[in-house]
């Protein structure tokens, strides 16, 4: 066997000949997991469809297909997180991060890195842990590795963006058909829902939002609850000490261990039903390009856990789906159109990216407004000021365990600046343009909101939390959008036209910005897409 050939598992003697008139099984061996094993026909030494990336959009992609009735392999170049660890659990918490928690760091990066002034990372055993603090020049762009990609590292926070403001977030979309079709199965498939009112009016793990409530509404903003992922029965039996604690034991940036239906428990567990999906973590693709005589010959590493190749394999499928991340699908197809491997992507390739206008601040509040010892890592509501002012401001949780008296908030605004990744050949690597100043647009809108409230409340802005004596968390993004923009790009519905049968599925679609938070979007348009890829290209 080629160490550049996926292994073909091998039949046993006797049952070779009528194994062989059946099914080849084709999988990847040591992995860690497969969602479940694929039978391919004599013929097909060949995958009919590669996913790379097993995030929003490549789930969607994997279990539509499977139920077209198409075998899909997905690769994925982060861990299975199917495994407890020596704690008897699989994922470490934000206030004791350990090898889990960072992908190939030998430090923490947390995107919250002061308290009181002070650094609070700290040294850990490099990994191939669930957060990515991928470094650009001018910011840092978090992400979720593994199988369930950001769904495994996310708040949950499942919003759709007001009609209204679609237009702004995919142009060239029907809005009238992703409202009534496909934001509803999007929702459906994800199992979103929103904390019960009268629970949250006296529960304590959300004192903190009640605090960010009561200060929105004095000085006028829109407050707003916000759907989210989270198994809400489950968190009211953490409440009330019936079940083993997850969103009130800080179960968040590092992964969560009961309650959040990440898409292990949704889409990729119904694509594991089908019997037609399996999946190769570690993995990471490093090129497609067209096989001599149809289909594209896929190449990648297989890593160890502290990330260094083990081998590499070739495989040809018949048709790719892009679906890396914004950051991921564009690092690639920026490489693979520089380097000759598909040199036919248009010029839009690697345009587009934003940042969805991320910006973070805290507030110090009085003594007698306490945010909470107890804070569920799950945020439930927000400050909906888009229409007058172009931010909406996620009260989010600040999980220590310790009272802190702040009040802490994710802003999204609209921020129109866009940056471009390019290929830098002497350095063989994909960098990003953006600037850090870029984001002022981003302060300005947050400080439209926090400004008011401050006057308001007498209170003052926490300079403690991003370093020594800043306010604004500017150097980071959760929520990267673009790179590979839908109708410029790609076609309408994600095709890379100049190659037959190469699609891209996921956030690199957006240009930009989606008004809130995104992964619905993200999802609603990979339905959408592969509706139509299902129907006018198999
Ligand atoms: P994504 O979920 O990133 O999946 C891409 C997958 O591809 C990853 O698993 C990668 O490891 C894998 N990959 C990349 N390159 C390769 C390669 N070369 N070979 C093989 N595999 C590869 O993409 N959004 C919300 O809507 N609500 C929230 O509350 C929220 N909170 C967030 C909190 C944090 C800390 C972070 C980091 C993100 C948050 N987001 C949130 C953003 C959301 O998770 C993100 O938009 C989606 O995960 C993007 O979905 P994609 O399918 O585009």
């Amino acid at each position: 066997m080629p160490p550049a050939q996926w292994q073909v598992a091998r039949p046993r003697a006797e049952s070779e000949a009528r194994q062989m008139t059946l099914t080849r099984r084709v999988f990847l061996t040591g992995t860690g997991s497969l969602l479940g094993t694929a039978a391919f026909g004599m013929s097909a030494a060949r995958i009919p469809a590669l996913v790379i990336g097993t995030g929003y959009g490549g789930s969607v992609a994997a279990l539509r297909l499977a139920q077209a009735g198409v075998n899909v392999h997905m690769v994925e170049m982060g861990s299975a997180w199917d495994t407890p660890g020596s704690d008897g659990k699989i994922f470490c918490n934000t206030t004791s991060p350990d090898y889990r928690s960072y992908w190939l760091r030998t430090r923490t990066k947390a995107p919250l890195n002061y308290f009181l002034g002070f650094p609070i990372d700290r040294d850990i055993p490099r990994y191939t842990g669930i957060l990515d603090a991928e470094e650009f020049g001018g910011i840092i762009v978090y992400q979720g590795r593994g199988v369930g990609g950001g769904s495994l590292v996310n708040g949950g926070m499942a919003v759709t963006p007001r009609r209204e403001n679609f237009a702004s977030v995919l142009p060239s979309v029907n809005a009238e058909e992703m409202y009534s079709v496909y934001y509803p199965r999007a929702n459906a498939a994800l199992g979103v829902g929103t904390v019960d009112p009268a629970w949250f009016d006296t529960t304590a793990c959300y004192q903190y939002a009640r605090v960010g409530r009561k200060h929105a509404q004095r000085s006028g903003f829109p407050f707003v609850f916000v759907p989210d992922v989270y198994d809400w029965d489950y968190m009211k039996q953490e409440a009330a000490g019936t079940a083993t604690k997850s969103a009130l034991a800080g179960e968040i940036l590092y992964g969560n261990n009961h309650g959040k239906k990440s898409l292990q428990k949704t889409y990729l567990a119904q694509a594991k039903a089908t019997g037609r999906v399996t999946v190769s973590p570690l993995h990471k693709v490093t090129s497609v390009t067209p096989a001599t005589g149809g289909g594209y010959t896929v190449t990648m590493d297989q890593l160890d856990t502290t990330g260094a190749t083990i081998t590499t394999k070739t495989v040809v499928a018949d048709r790719v789906f892009f679906a890396a991340g914004s950051v991921g699908t564009s690092k690639l197809l920026v490489k693979l159109k520089a380097t000759g491997a598909l040199p036919a992507l248009n010029a839009e390739v690697g345009k587009g990216w934003g940042d969805n206008g991320n910006v973070m601040c805290g507030r110090a509040n009085h003594l007698w407004d306490p945010t909470g010892s107890l804070q569920s890592a799950i945020p439930c509501c927000g400050i909906d000021n888009w229409a007058a002012g172009g931010a909406f401001a996620e009260v989010a949780p600040l999980p220590t365990g310790i009272e802190t008296f702040a009040s802490f908030y994710l802003s999204i605004t609209k921020n129109p600046n866009r940056a471009q990744f390019s290929w830098n050949a002497a350095a063989g690597k994909v960098d990003l343009n953006w600037q850090t100043a870029w984001k002022q647009p981003s302060i300005d809108m947050a400080k439209s909101i926090f400004d008011k409230i401050n006057a308001k409340e007498g209170t003052i802005y926490r300079t403690d939390l991003f370093g020594v004596y800043k306010i604004w968390g500017d150097h980071l993004t959760y929520h990267p959008l673009g790179g590979a923009v839908l109708n410029r790009a790609t076609d309408n519905y994600g095709r890379l036209a100049a190659y037959p049968g190469l699609y891209v599925i996921d956030g690199s679609l957006i240009p930009g910005n989606t008004t809130v938070n995104p992964f619905v979007t993200i999802t609603a348009l990979a339905e959408r897409n592969i509706e139509r890829i299902i129907a006018a290209d198999l």
